[in-house]
């Protein structure tokens, strides 16, 4: 038998392990979940410290726009647009899975960047037509490129699960969505999409968002999470799962080509052929570069920040929507009409200056006056616009570029 010394001794053994596997912990894990995905102790600044006017525009066709594409070319902003109320019941990245909550409106609005006028909040944008599509669509991340003879659109789709024998729905809080990504090519002339094809996958998890290939055939596809559904899914955003799939436009086929994802959440293929992925719960961007089918990570951006989607503006520079206060974000989710959360759009240079990244504020709204909390911000260098829009919200933030006065 222990002497009483010997437990007492026993028992501070223990403590001070337990001291330092949590201090261990701590710093790998919990500054993580503190000072970055909670945003504790960071400034959040007002918007008035950033020179740009911004105003929302509420209309019905620009609604819980999840995502969006800017035609540098032509000029047209193309965004993946539903209702907040679908948006409440039907986020499967999200936990959300009320196949009957809906709205059936899920649409990729379009409208012309030159056509608008900030000061009124005035702008006509139109629903893109869906021809010869058979099933349903629920969107999410989208991607988009010019080919030689179209222009194609790759949507990543969440339809409710159907039991393949009988049609029969099946119960999406045990299966989840059943994900998939609709290839559509763009009629112009009659702003129509063309249905090309369906890519069924089980690297498919739970797709998030997409970059197409410098050959228009391949496609990288973040996974947020490490299944369809489960009990501890909710919790993954504090310790982070998740991978990169590999998919090819022709053959349909697509296997996992990364499984140290830490919620991947945004990608962005560079000018020089690289994947940038926002890794959301661990603050950080990692990059990527496609070899023999995988994607082998090649530099690491720590920013501090949760993540979410990506984009490049012409110059080159990595916009970033990013996550200042996700305590925040929770309540905007739950009363998406009345509370807006904190957001942060960066600017990062995509090569190292000096051996440093640099990351600056575009702009910030810690009261969130005017942007929405942002699951997407694109920036126009060529008038200086810059547009942010949210799953959850309301309306679409357009903001634009203040000269600085001259002192
Ligand atoms: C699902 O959504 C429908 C329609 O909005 C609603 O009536 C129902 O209560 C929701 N069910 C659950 C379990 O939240
Ligand atoms: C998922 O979608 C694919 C493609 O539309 C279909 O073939 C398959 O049967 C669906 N599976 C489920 C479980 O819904
Ligand atoms: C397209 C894309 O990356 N969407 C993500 C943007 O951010 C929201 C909120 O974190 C995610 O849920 C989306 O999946």
């Amino acid at each position: 038998m222990a002497s009483p010394q010997g437990f007492w001794s026993l028992r501070l053994l223990f403590w001070a392990a337990l001291v330092l596997v949590f201090s261990i912990c701590y710093n790998q894990f919990l500054h993580t979940i503190l000072f970055v995905t909670f945003g504790i102790g960071r400034q959040i600044q007002p918007i008035e410290d950033f020179p740009w006017a911004c105003s929302r525009v509420y209309h019905p066709l620009l609604e819980a726009c999840e995502d969006m594409w800017l035609d540098h070319h032509d000029r047209k902003l193309y965004a993946a647009c539903t209702t907040v109320e679908s948006r409440q019941g039907w986020v499967p990245g999200a936990n959300k899975y009320n196949v009957s909550a809906r709205s059936l409106t899920d649409h990729i609005a379009v409208f012309d960047i030159d056509d608008l006028d900030p000061e009124s909040g005035l702008l006509s944008p139109r629903q893109l037509k869906i021809s010869d599509y058979p099933g349903s669509l629920d969107l999410h991340g989208f991607d988009v490129r010019h080919l030689d003879s179209t222009t194609r659109f790759w949507l990543i789709n969440h339809k409710p699960p159907v039991d393949p024998a009988t049609g029969e729905l099946l119960d999406a809080w045990t299966f989840g969505a059943n994900s998939t990504i609709e290839v559509f090519d763009l009629d112009k002339a009659t702003e129509t999409l063309q249905y090309v094809k369906t890519i069924a996958s089980d690297a498919l998890v739970s797709p998030n968002n997409l970059a197409v290939d410098a050959d228009g055939v391949g496609l990288v596809i973040t996974n947020d999470h490490s299944g369809k559904t489960g009990t501890f899914r909710d919790f993954e955003l504090l310790y982070g799962l998740g991978s990169l799939a590999y998919c090819r436009t022709d053959v349909g086929e697509c296997h996992i080509a990364d499984t140290k994802g830490r919620s991947p959440n945004g990608i962005a293929r560079s000018r020089d052929g690289l994947y940038y992925v926002s890794q959301a719960s661990a603050g950080l961007l990692t990059i990527h570069q496609l070899q023999n089918g995988q994607l082998k990570q090649v530099d690491t951006i720590p920013v501090g920040y949760g993540i979410d989607n990506l984009s490049f503006d012409e110059d080159g520079n990595l916009i970033a929507a990013a996550v200042p206060d996700a305590i925040a974000i929770l309540k905007n989710f739950e009363h998406p009409h009345d509370v807006v959360a904190p957001s942060t759009i960066l600017s990062i240079s995509p090569k190292r200056v000096d051996g440093k990244w640099e990351i600056s504020k575009a702009i910030e709204d810690s009261q969130g006056e005017k942007l929405p909390f942002s699951t997407i911000a694109i920036h126009d260098t060529q008038k200086g616009l810059m547009f942010a829009a949210g799953l959850f919200a309301p309306f679409i933030t357009i903001c634009e570029k203040q000269d600085i006065p001259q002192v």
